[in-house]
């Protein structure tokens, strides 16, 4: 079973889409285990994307991760970092397929609606930044291992 680090950016909470995007994975059978709103610092925003560093969109990109609230939220499931990965779509929202959040919501690459981790490595990082340990919650559903 993987973790992964997902969360609803700010363009996303305006346009009221967090519970749809949340709904998403529900439905599809991963288990949330970690969930709230925040408001993301500067300092907080710059380790979160600290890969992009000096490139050319980086002070527009943390600039919109801490322009508004974002929801977070740690799903638990089989591949959970690739299948996720799948289920937002591309980078680019014009270029996402239509099934995927992307696809379905967005048009601009700068307001992509979701972040979601790239790697186990990512989610495992990302994870750690965003949420303490007792923050995060351990239950079994009834539904674990048969059903999706
Ligand atoms: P993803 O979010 O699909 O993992 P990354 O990690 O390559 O994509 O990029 C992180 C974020 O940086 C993207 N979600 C997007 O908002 C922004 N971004 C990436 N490439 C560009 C670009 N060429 N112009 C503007 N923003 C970009």
């Amino acid at each position: 079973m993987e973790r992964t680090y997902l969360m609803v950016k700010p363009d996303g909470v305006q346009r009221n889409l967090a519970g749809e995007i949340i709904s998403r994975f529900e439905k599809k059978g991963f288990k949330i285990v970690g969930l709230k709103m925040l408001r993301i610092s500067r300092e907080m925003a710059e380790k979160h994307y600290g890969e992009h560093a000096g490139k050319p969109f980086f002070e527009s990109l943390v600039g919109f991760i801490t322009s508004g609230p974002v929801v977070a939220f740690v799903i638990e499931g089989k591949d959970a970092v690739s299948a996720a990965r799948d289920m937002m779509g591309a980078t680019n929202p014009l270029k996402a397929a239509p099934g995927t959040i992307r696809g379905a919501y967005g048009i601009d690459i700068g307001r992509n609606i979701i972040h979601g981790s790239d790697s186990l490595e990512s989610a495992a990082r990302e994870i750690s930044l965003f949420f303490k340990e007792e923050e995060l919650v351990e239950y079994s559903r009834e539904v674990d291992g048969w059903i999706y």
